[in-house]
């Protein structure tokens, strides 16, 4: 049997995809879209609208719904007794209240009741604050006071307190709700929510989804008895045990197998957070290979050969799947900028991409922080983007030497920004819209000084989930999995040009004089 489903629960939808490593082919595929799918749940963007002060809540039923549709969808399509093992992802940070029930449950779950009705009476919070929840500003203040600052946070969790994260969540939800609190036995993530729904246990939470709560020590892998204490009383006996992500979680519980055709005893490695699985998807889940993807903010990834946290406090650290650890890095001047910076000259994406060829790698020393709105990587609360170079491109009046600014300002501050990781990248595996982009590619390349990749892959947080399993459970080596299935799409690898070097290196310094002017 050489056949493993790999799961991805994400914010609006959720996906399963069944790969087979004989035949280095994707098996089966089937998706289940909340909004479109379950409309009762009157959740049309998978969460629950109209959050006041920040709230973006989900309801966890409607991920449980949502679950078995999928599965029933899957096994018209694929006997799943061909299923040799199983595991999964689901979006990070958002968390689920569990009551003492919820135990007993587990271990009964049976078939012909759905999963939201058995599960509902064991929720002590009906609904779960997800990712996008920014209601938490004051908990994240609170922590990190407590702890003596958000770099002493960073260095401890690998991130500093961040709104979306489940430690801040978690102590807003006690000071809210504290008899609710007090009904909770456990609270779980998505991710380990769902693992522990397929095993019948309460599985454990892996170190990659783990580290998106600031509770986790990124030095031991253990929770923080400091942060735990600073987040809410006595929390350590609320949380699931941590587990690097190449665990076996256990078997899939009888239910399954009876309910979908599963073989008998299915076995279930750890599930992870999005980003974690989608690293492994993207192939880079060693070192040497970073992903960066472009997309409405700019998103960077990489597996770390160390265990290290941002100095500045702008980065992320999370365990990976793969073991060791990964970063993960957010700039939230991604296609915002570039399309402000298109739209301000009224040209379209060709004349774009033919403005970057008609320019210089180096730009002539023509230099731009193209930040339209507050960046996030580095923190800096500004609106307007700042201009070295002539006077007429300080005035906006050389489109193409703006555009080509554009893009190199947002390269290089990436590579700077990301420098604290300590990578040697030999490739670059470039994802999200912009990315088919040649002339942009182009510039990665020489700036990194990196081939750069694009990947026939989507659904790459499904296929990490399938990669893992194989990986973890029939013994599959990775290189085998990642030379089936992370191979890059026709648009070709982009090449770095070793002269491009030193204009790089002048005009990365003219950048940092932007940052700190
Ligand atoms: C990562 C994050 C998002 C979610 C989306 O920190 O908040 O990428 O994981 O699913």
């Amino acid at each position: 049997m050489s056949r493993t489903l790999g799961l991805d629960l994400s914010t609006q939808s959720c996906t399963a995809l069944v790969i087979d490593d004989a035949e280095g082919s994707i098996h089966a595929h089937a998706s289940v879209h909340f909004g479109e799918d379950l409309p009762q749940y009157g959740a049309p963007s998978g969460f629950i609208p109209g959050g006041t002060g920040g709230e973006v809540h989900a309801d966890p039923k409607m991920w449980l719904d949502g679950l078995e549709l999928l599965l029933e969808r899957l096994a018209d399509q694929t006997d799943l007794s061909e299923i040799a093992a199983i595991s999964g992802a689901a979006q990070q940070h958002g968390s689920v209240y569990l009551n003492e029930q919820w135990e007993l449950v587990l271990a009964n779950l049976r078939e012909d009741r759905s999963l939201a009705e058995q599960i509902a009476p064991c929720l002590s919070r009906s609904t779960s604050p997800i990712w996008m929840d920014s209601s938490t500003g004051r908990e994240c203040r609170e922590i990190a006071e407590a702890l003596g600052g958000n770099a002493v946070v960073c260095e401890k969790s690998g991130s500093s307190p961040a709104e979306r994260f489940t430690g801040p969540q978690i102590r807003r939800f006690h000071k809210t709700d504290p008899e609710a609190y007090e009904r909770t036995r456990r609270i779980h993530l998505v991710s380990s929510f769902f693992c522990s729904l397929l095993t019948g246990t309460d599985a454990a939470i892996d170190t990659g989804d783990g580290a998106g709560m600031n509770l986790l020590n990124i030095q031991n892998w253990d929770w923080d008895p400091e942060l735990l204490q600073a987040t809410a009383p006595e929390l350590a006996e609320r949380l699931p045990a941590v587990r690097p992500g190449a665990t076996t979680a256990g078997t899939l519980a009888p239910c399954f197998t009876r309910k979908y055709g599963f073989k008998e005893n299915t076995a279930v490695t750890l599930f992870t957070g999005d980003n974690p699985s989608s690293l492994v998807g993207m192939g880079a889940g060693n070192p040497g290979k970073i992903v960066v993807s472009l997309g409405t903010s700019d998103t960077f990834f990489a597996a770390m050969p160390r265990v290290v946290a941002d100095p500045e406090a702008c980065g992320h650290v999370f365990g990976n799947p793969m073991g060791g650890c990964m970063s993960l890095q957010c700039f939230a001047n991604g296609s915002l900028a570039r399309e402000a910076v298109k739209d301000k000259f009224g040209y379209d994406w060709d004349a774009f991409s033919q403005a970057l060829a008609n320019t210089p790698p180096g730009n002539n020393g023509a230099c731009m922080l193209p930040f339209f709105r507050p960046e996030i990587s580095p923190r800096l609360d500004i609106n307007e983007p700042r201009l070295a170079g002539s006077e007429s491109f300080r005035n906006w009046k050389e489109p193409e030497t703006a555009i080509r600014a554009c893009v190199e300002g947002q390269c290089l501050n990436i590579k700077h920004r990301t420098a604290w990781m300590g990578l040697q990248a030999e490739a670059i595996h470039l994802t999200g819209g912009a990315s088919q982009n040649d002339a942009i590619a182009q510039v990665f390349a020489d700036v990194f000084q990196a081939r750069v990749e694009r990947l026939q892959t989507s659904d790459s947080v499904a296929l990490g989930a399938a990669l893992r399993a194989a990986h973890n459970e029939l013994h599959v080596p990775l290189a085998d999995l990642e030379a089936a299935f992370c191979r890059p799409d026709a648009t070709g690898t982009v090449l770095p040009d070793p002269s491009t070097e030193a204009a790089y290196k002048s005009l990365g310094q003219t950048l940092e004089s932007l940052v700190h002017p």
